[in-house]
């Protein structure tokens, strides 16, 4: 360890801290903007300033390492007028448009400004940019308007996504984030992961919003408005509404949507069974048949768009499953439209996902089983805590309720899909007990759980030794799929999520502040949430699902069937 004093208090920090992170320790919290540990640790915005006795000016916190015999001071005048000039001056470019914007009352500029006193916002005003708004991608928008070239959003895009197609362009008071060319982002291989809408401090980049669409068709009576929610939703809603993070707000959740007026709400976990039936009846053909492998899960829509952009060689690895999602809204506008007599025009199918690249998805080719789009509309959880809060309804008053039936049923096998790995320890867990014919003693396929980027794992089953890939965020992926084409990896089935830590990190989750998320493993926090639900369900793997069992026995046939093919698969593009 290293002792140093921080405002006069005796600090030991391990070797190599930060002053930032040492300060932590002593129960002080340094204000940062651009810094988000891991990902884009440049010391660029100046807003984390400190003094250090011996140093000719005021240091960057977030890169300064401690030293034996350090004395820092975090909150003199000095270093609180100088936090302040540095607010000011970002804001003398900023379009301050607080009340309208999507981030007014979590964006970290508007917080840093009232912490720091900032009491003149227009104090340097002069010459103003002034940026066309970017509606070209299908799934958000961008604002540099309201861009504060903290670089979060480039960073995590470029070295956690691998997809860098935003970065600084011009130089000085010309730079923008932008796109090479200034290219619109629709017109770019963004893949909608959303990530950077994750990171931005401000409501310089938000998804495009759906809310009216929904509010609309609630309100028409000719529409049967069905609604379906992710498995990560239920543990990240409760954030937008000051719950910690980490608490399972399910019965939350459906109380509220059943008050917005939907006509079912149903849960997307139910077609995640369906996903592993079809999957797993996949993987076991393909090794039974020669087919291609390794089979490559297909759910992650920024995965998938992804694998079409930079790796279109291993298209034929994805599965042919929808993504459960897609799954749902097939089912609903096919079985469910025929067992209620509706057709398929009149139901309105609605998604509340913990992604942003969902909203690109459901418009995709071969989407629609009945001949209208399997989903309509998909919404991130943030919409979703948009329109709770529109409605007037006092969430945290709400009862638990439970989801409307028949396809409301769901599995632990399915809840877990929101945590990397989750797809692979379901898969698995009906995989082994099909080739295997025996009840498995111990569900819990441990190896394959947890958020290290990368997770492998050999099992032997029925003689065979099957080894498996999980990958989660893009750069992983890549690191992954780049060892399997140059065949220094053999694996037979890969599990790949677009977003590090799975769906529970997905770019339509709530947004969590760098204070926070620079010092909580947020990813771990909530895929408890799943983990904790799937030990304590009733059914726990996919083939027990008994709503899954009635809709083979009644409609689909068979996993693999002809009409389910029809139905619940789709095809790929180069
Ligand atoms: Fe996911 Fe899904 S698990 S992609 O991460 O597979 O978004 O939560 O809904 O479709 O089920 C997201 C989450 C889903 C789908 C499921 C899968």
């Amino acid at each position: 360890t290293v002792n140093i004093k921080i405002n006069g208090v005796d600090v030991a920090a391990p070797k190599g801290s930060t002053i930032l992170e040492a300060a932590r320790l002593a129960h002080i919290d340094i204000p940062t903007l651009c810094y988000l540990k891991e990902i884009n640790e440049i010391g660029a915005c100046r807003i984390c300033v400190v003094e250090v006795k011996g140093a000719r000016s005021l240091v960057a916190s977030c890169v300064y390492p401690v030293n034996e015999g350090m004395e820092v001071w975090t909150n003199t005048p000095k270093v609180l007028e100088s936090r302040k000039k540095t607010l000011e001056l970002i804001l003398s470019d900023h379009d301050r448009k607080c009340l309208s914007c999507v981030r007014s009352g979590n964006c970290e500029l508007q917080k840093l400004s009232k912490d720091f006193g900032v009491d003149n916002e227009s104090l340097y005003d002069g010459e103003k940019n002034e940026y066309e708004i970017d509606y070209s991608a299908a799934h958000m928008y961008r604002d540099n308007n309201k861009c504060i070239l903290c670089r979060r959003c480039s960073a995590v895009c470029e070295k956690i996504q691998a997809v860098g197609v935003i970065g600084p362009n011009e130089r000085g008071f010309k730079t923008t984030i932008a796109s090479a060319f200034d290219m619109g982002l629709g017109d770019t291989s963004c893949v909608s992961c959303g990530q950077c809408i994750a990171v931005c401090p401000t409501g310089a980049i938000s998804e495009k919003d759906n809310t009216a669409e929904v509010f609309s068709a609630i309100a028409d009576p000719a529409k049967y408005v069905i609604v379906q929610t992710a498995p990560s939703v239920r543990a990240g809603l409760g954030e937008e509404f000051g719950l910690p993070i980490g608490t399972n707000v399910e019965g939350k959740m459906v109380a509220a949507l059943r008050r917005l007026g939907f006509d079912k709400v149903f849960d997307t976990d139910l077609a995640a069974d369906l996903t592993i039936m079809e999957e797993a009846h996949e993987f076991l053909d393909r090794v039974q048949n020669g087919g291609k492998l390794p089979l490559i899960t297909s759910c992650s829509p920024g995965w998938i768009k992804y694998c079409e952009h930079y790796f279109p060689d291993m298209t034929e690895n994805l599965s042919s499953c929808k993504s459960p999602m897609q799954m749902f809204g097939a089912t609903i506008k096919t079985y469910y439209a025929e067992k209620l007599g509706i057709d398929p025009k009149d139901i309105f199918s609605v998604a509340i996902m913990p992604c942003t690249a969902k909203k690109f998805e459901v418009g995709r080719e071969d989407q629609d089983a009945a001949g209208v789009p399997d989903v309509d509309v998909s919404l991130t959880v943030r919409e979703l805590s948009r329109m709770i809060d529109r409605a007037g309804i006092n969430f945290l008053s709400l009862p638990d309720e439970d989801f409307d039936q028949p396809l409301g049923i769901s599995t632990g096998a399915a809840v877990i899909f929101g945590a990397t790995g989750g797809v692979m320890e379901a898969a698995l867990r009906t995989a082994v007990e099909t080739l295997t014919g025996e009840e498995l003693a111990n569900l819990d396929f441990t190896d394959v759980r947890g958020i290290a980027g990368i997770k492998e794992a050999t099992y032997n089953v029925a003689g065979m030794d099957v080894k498996v890939a999980v990958a989660s965020g893009l750069s992983n992926a890549k690191e992954l799929l780049t060892k399997v084409e140059s065949g220094e990896a053999d694996y037979h089935f890969i599990e790949i999520m677009g977003c590090p830590g799975g769906c529970v990190n997905g770019g339509g989750m709530p947004q969590v502040p760098a204070s926070i998320r620079n010092f909580t493993d947020v990813r771990s926090l909530r895929a408890k949430v799943l983990y904790d639900l799937d030990s304590s369900m009733k059914y726990r793997k996919s083939h027990e699902n008994p709503a899954v069992k009635e809709l083979y026995d009644t409609y689909f046939g068979k996993p693999g069937s002809h009409k389910a093919h029809e139905i619940l698969h789709t095809t790929y593009v180069k």
